[in-house]
């Protein structure tokens, strides 16, 4: 027996037509906003934070909040991609990007890590995180972040798994080895790009 009568087509909500192309391979869609967080939920006020760029051989460069908030800032809008297999469309984000803030630092580094307030870290190459493709964000649809999403600011890589956006962040160490983070020891692939579905390391 058919399940749908003849002449029923099923209607995707407006903006979900290319959901097909757009939703890497095991993930389905979220209107949500899910919060993951491995620990407690750290409170920063933004006049205690500072952002720090540690280069290979320990030099560092800080900002402090207001220093931050002062450099040239960006409004990417992405998709983001949970391992644990939600996809979000279209959040947009105000924040600074990785470029702005390695423009001025000496380095021959390959990689880097992320590293939070509460211990958290993950770590990347470092050619994943410039030309665009990487931004510290402090506002999420226009207002500023939720400590549960990672205020007052955070990673954001969206063309790699979520996991990789380190939130309450507070510097990037610039490494000329690979040196894995938190879920990356625990059993999650280095590197996790979606559309690879590299999720797992025994995957
Ligand atoms: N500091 C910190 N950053 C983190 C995490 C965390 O536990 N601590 N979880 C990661 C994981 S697994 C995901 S999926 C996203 C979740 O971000 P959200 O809670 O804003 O959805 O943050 C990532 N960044
Ligand atoms: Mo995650």
């Amino acid at each position: 027996m058919a399940l749908l009568s003849p002449g029923f087509h099923r209607r995707r909500p407006e903006g979900e037509a290319d959901a097909g192309d757009r939703l890497p391979p095991g993930q389905y869609l979220t209107d949500g906003f899910p919060v993951l967080s491995a620990g407690p939920t750290p409170r920063i006020i933004p006049a205690s934070w500072s952002f720090t760029v540690e280069n290979e051989n320990g030099q560092k460069t800080s900002w402090s909040w207001q220093e931050f908030m002062d450099l040239p800032q960006e409004t990417p809008t992405v998709d983001i991609h949970c391992v644990t297999r939600w996809s979000k469309f279209g959040t947009s984000w105000q924040g600074v990007s990785l470029d702005t803030l390695l423009e001025n630092v000496e380095t021959d580094a390959g990689y880097a890590v992320f590293h939070s307030h509460g211990g958290y870290t993950t770590n990347v190459p470092l050619e994943e995180i410039t030309d665009g493709k990487a931004w510290i964000v402090h506002t999420f649809d226009g207002e500023p972040l939720d400590p549960e999403h990672g205020g007052p600011a955070r990673g954001l890589i969206p063309h790699l798994y979520f996991w990789k956006s380190a939130k309450w962040v507070q510097g990037v160490r610039l490494l000329d080895h690979d040196d894995p983070g938190f879920w990356e020891t625990a059993g999650y692939h280095n590197h996790g790009d979606p559309w690879r579905e590299e999720r797992y390391a025994w995957a």
